[in-house]
């Protein structure tokens, strides 16, 4: 995975806010602390990080904690957003024909994104092509022609050619494509004659994209070239390349949206297939290894209005069936508790259930839920108080059998334990598969 060691220190960030005891301004200020130590590990800007910390510490402490959010949930959500935020936008390319210029400095990565570029293009139904302008590296011409064929598309160039412009010129009428991709030539540094020479292949192909190729080794250096480069010939987007091989990711992701252009997608490793549209939001919250967090917000905005729940009461073990009821509503519409636990940060702790498995469970818990009705307030909230005639009266009153209402009382005390567990993250993957396969539907 891109950036491993960033990603798995904020992980282990994310998951000691959501283990938390009580979050206040000390275990903000440690947590905000152990983010710091992670991004300036992945080279991240100084200037940028303590921007970051300000905003989470700021509204971790001021923003009003949106209904139905337990604290947790909401510092979560906090650094997820602010983070976003950090790094900047993705660049939206267009999905249809056009051509585009790729430029950068040598052993950037030019030659394997523009086959890679092709490829995702391809994928997308489009037809490209490509050019080959690199007339000085040795072989350059056949390195592009090798991974096109290996994709299939179709790849102009001349071996032997002198001048980059005029096989630019014939490739723009050569080819027949939707979408045609300029590879160019690569230099140690920004010379005068590569400017020139990019500036007439601009000139000549009018591409609708210039993406600037940049190495993820850079870290922070990625900033200087991304100016110097729309300085000259005025870039589109970005492209970060080799996110996979190095620590210093986090410097070049962040350079490039603090110089104000955008990145377009990024290379992850040296296959054609290794590489992606950039998409922050998608990628921070893979990164901070939350799972779709996106739309388990949406949906617990969507579901939570009616019922408060009281996560850090269940939690602590206090939790009555009046509690368990809430909860069952919760489930009916969020759908299969262990999917909506896998989109939790703490994750789904093994509560694997499938979506046949679900149907049966919604049942019974509909089931449950009539027999609660039947239930005194009382009774809902000391369920231990409910014994022999008391379990007679509420089978009758809800048309089960008295062994149901057992059954319910059952799967009451399992959840209670379980919550209990899932507290100090105490209980594995072996144990809760116990405790809640333990329970027949
Ligand atoms: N691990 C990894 N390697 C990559 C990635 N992208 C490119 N490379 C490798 O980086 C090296 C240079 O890539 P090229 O595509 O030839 O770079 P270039 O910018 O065209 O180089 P010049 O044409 O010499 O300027 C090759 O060995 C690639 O396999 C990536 O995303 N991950
Ligand atoms: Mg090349």
């Amino acid at each position: 995975m891109v950036l491993d060691t960033l990603g798995s220190s904020l992980r282990d960030v994310m998951r000691k806010i959501a283990r938390a005891n009580r979050i206040d301004e000390r275990t903000v200020n440690e947590f905000v602390k152990d983010i710091q130590r992670a991004l300036f590990s992945a080279d991240v800007n100084v200037k940028l990080v303590m921007e970051l910390s300000n905003r989470i510490k700021e509204r971790s402490l001021k923003d009003k904690l949106p209904k139905g959010a337990n604290p947790r949930e909401h510092i979560l959500r906090i650094v997820y957003e602010e983070m976003v935020n950090i790094i900047g936008k993705g660049a939206d390319v267009p999905i249809e024909p056009q051509t585009i210029l790729m430029v950068g400095l040598q052993g950037s990565g030019k030659t394997t994104c523009t086959a890679k570029l092709a490829r995702y293009f391809q994928k997308k139904g489009l037809r490209p092509g490509v050019i080959c302008a690199d007339i000085y590296r040795p072989g350059a011409f056949d390195q592009l022609k090798q991974l096109c064929e290996g994709i299939g598309v179709p790849c102009y160039g001349d071996e032997n050619g002198k001048n980059a412009i005029k096989i630019v010129k014939e490739g723009m009428k050569e080819l027949q494509t939707d979408v045609k991709i300029i590879d160019t030539a690569g230099r140690h540094s920004l010379e005068k004659e590569l400017i020139r020479e990019m500036e007439k292949i601009n000139g000549i192909s009018k591409p609708d994209q210039k993406f600037l190729v940049l190495d993820a080794a850079l870290g922070q250096g990625a900033s200087d070239q991304a100016r110097a480069f729309n300085d000259s010939i005025g870039i589109s987007a970005v492209i970060i390349t080799k996110l996979d091989g190095t620590a210093k990711g986090g410097g070049a992701l962040s350079a490039v949206s603090e110089t104000n252009s955008c990145i377009s997608y990024i290379g992850t490793g040296e296959a054609v297939d290794d590489f992606e549209p950039f998409e922050p939001d998608r990628f921070i919250s893979r990164l901070l290894g939350m799972g779709d967090i996106k739309s388990l917000i949406e949906r617990a905005e969507e579901s939570l209005d009616e019922g408060d729940i009281d996560i850090d009461a269940m939690l602590s073990g206090r939790f009555t069936l009046k509690d368990m009821y809430k909860q069952l509503s919760l489930v009916n519409k969020l759908g299969p508790i262990g999917k909506v636990m896998d989109m939790l940060p703490f994750g789904s702790m093994g509560m694997e259930i499938t979506d046949d498995e679900f149907a049966a469970t919604k049942d019974k818990l509909n089931k449950f839920k009539v027999m609660m009705d039947s239930m005194t307030e009382e009774e809902l909230q000391k369920p231990s108080i409910i014994t022999g005639g008391r379990i007679r009266r509420i089978a009758r009153g809800s048309g089960s059998d008295p062994e149901e209402v057992r059954e319910l009382l059952k799967y009451h005390k399992l959840m209670k334990r379980a919550m209990k567990g899932l507290r100090g993250g105490k209980i594995g993957k072996m144990s809760m598969k116990k405790l809640t396969g333990g329970f027949k539907f």
